[in-house]
């Protein structure tokens, strides 16, 4: 069957939709990796996107007005999008609860903060049955169905359910967690078995596909699994799955070619200014207890204590992106790395110096990749995640080669940059407190050394490459050989209350 074009499908759709004070409704284009390496084709080549639009404020509005701002919305991003309507129970129990309460800390060994309402498995089965029906009318059968991440596994099992066949893969972006773990999820035969419903799943490392692959060993007994290497093929008693690994990067030249813009340069040369002769530690994370900041902040504590070398000389730059405020145990959070980043600003502030500066809200693009350029080491020490891109791209933007990178050995990044960043576990305060000595005290040789390997391995691994060894393994063909078409969009001029803009973060 010959496929003809391309529907991604993720929890969200590509795009913002915000209300300025004035009243009137904005539409910001996405601009993750996803969204940059996925957009060209489905804008050349006829695509779609399809997802929820997001939590739109106190002031819903009409179905005909949100259509109005999508077909505008579709005009400026060149392909379709194709929302996914989700009541208030919907949202409370699929989102916040199924996905966020149960799937998320589960799936990064977090099994205790879990919260295992029955209640919300049928609400989760019921958006993914409906994303599938939106799937199947939005779709023919040449298209090629792509779905992302946790929240949507069941989406190829419902499509097959109603008899709708389709090509379809699914990429999970954080990590499958091992089989201990795996298993105290109650509803774990159900999420096994919808996962080889598709016909390719990839996972961030090979760590999570032999996590993955345990599972199937044990729980699904009548499963074959056959080959080895990057991809192997599971044999179900329904159908043939292949499993892979792919790790997802970054547009390696867009981030370095801006970080050597001027106007990155001049507000790099401010954040140096404003703290001079010392060297710069970043850290940069959403608020969530899979980051490890408190760890992290015990630990450049435990580094000051020890090293009083460092004391006047190197400065923490907290950056927290705000998010799930709303959740009792991320206020908590919020409110203990506050409390530390006082307690250790309290102990060893000098008259010149302040060792930890904390900010608590999202950079704009530009901000951050000054912070990228200018800081001398970053400190990226999450207790699990699926890749972490902030590594990837604080490498990119390391434009001079003198950045040193402290990584966690449970990023997912770890596996590739392993060969020049500096590995930690971040459980170990004393571990990662001589990581943050020995980096300060790099020479220069080494740093450049390091900093180069990692990014030539960037580069030749960028998002590209990764749609590429996507869709090389589920289609046998590229990014490339996807068929050009006249898309037709509609030609609507935007109404007064509507209006596109450009996404700030
Ligand atoms: C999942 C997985 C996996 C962050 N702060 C600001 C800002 N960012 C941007 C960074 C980066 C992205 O957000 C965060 O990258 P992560 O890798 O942590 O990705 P997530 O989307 O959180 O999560 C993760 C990823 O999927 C991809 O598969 O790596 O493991 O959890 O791109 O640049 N951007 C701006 N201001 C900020 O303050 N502008």
């Amino acid at each position: 069957m010959e496929t003809s074009r391309l529907t991604v499908v993720s929890n969200r759709l590509a795009i913002a939709v915000g209300q300025e004070e004035s009243g009137q409704w904005t539409i910001k284009p996405g601009s993750g990796g996803l969204v940059t390496a996925l957009g060209p084709v489905l804008r050349d080549r006829g695509g779609q996107w399809i997802g929820w639009i997001g939590a739109i404020g106190q002031h819903p509005m009409d179905e005909g007005f949100l259509d109005d701002l999508l077909d505008h919305g579709s005009r400026e991003t060149g392909y379709a999008l194709k929302p996914v309507h989700l009541t208030a129970e919907e949202i409370q129990k699929y989102y916040h609860g199924f996905s966020n309460e149960i799937l998320w800390p589960l799936f990064h060994d977090l099994p205790t903060r879990c919260n295992f309402d029955p209640s919300y498995w049928q609400v989760y089965e019921r958006v993914n049955a409906k994303f599938a029906q939106t799937v199947a009318a939005n779709t023919g059968t040449g298209d090629y169905v792509w779905v992302h991440d946790y929240h949507l596994i069941m989406v190829a099992h419902y499509l097959k359910t109603v008899g709708v066949e389709r090509q379809t893969g699914f990429f999970l972006h954080i990590p499958f967690p091992p089989l201990d773990g795996f298993i105290k999820l109650p509803w774990r035969f159900q999420i096994l078995h919808a996962l080889l419903r598709y016909d390719l799943v990839g996972f961030q490392t090979m760590r999570d596909r032999r996590n993955f692959m345990d599972c199937v060993r044990m729980l699904m007994p009548k499963t074959r699994v056959v080959g080895q290497g990057h991809i192997v093929r599971c044999l179900t008693p329904e159908q043939e799955v292949l499993v892979g690994a792919f790790p997802i990067s970054i547009d390696f030249r867009q981030f370095a070619e801006i970080a050597a813009s001027q106007e990155v340069q001049d507000q790099a040369w401010i954040i140096h200014a404003n703290l001079p002769e010392r060297q710069l530690i970043l850290g940069i994370d959403r608020l969530d207890y899979t980051k490890g900041i408190p760890l992290r902040l015990k630990a450049f504590a435990n580094a000051l204590e020890r090293y009083p070398e460092l004391r006047g000389k190197v400065t923490l730059i907290q950056v927290v992106v705000p998010s799930r405020e709303e959740v009792p145990e991320y206020e908590a959070l919020k409110r203990e790395i506050e409390r530390l980043v006082g307690e250790i600003n309290g102990r060893f502030s000098q008259v010149e110096w302040t060792p930890i500066h904390y900010i608590y809200r999202p950079l704009s693009r530009v901000e951050l990749l000054a912070y990228y350029r200018t800081c001398e080491i970053a400190l990226i020490t999450p207790l699990k995640d699926g890749m972490n891109l902030v590594a990837k791209e604080f490498c990119a933007c390391s434009i001079e080669n003198n950045g040193v990178l402290i990584l966690s050995e449970f990023a997912g990044a770890a596996a590739q940059l392993q060969n020049g960043a500096l590995l930690v576990n971040p459980f170990d305060i004393v571990g990662v407190a001589d990581a943050i000595r020995r980096a300060y005290s790099m020479d220069e040789n080494s740093r450049r050394s390091r900093m180069a390997r990692m990014r030539r391995s960037i580069q030749r691994h960028d998002i590209f490459h990764w749609v590429n060894a996507f869709f090389r393994a589920g289609l046998h063909k590229d990014l490339n050989q996807f068929p050009r078409v006249e898309l037709f969009l509609p030609t609507a001029e935007p109404s007064a209350s509507c209006s596109i803009a450009d996404e700030e973060p």
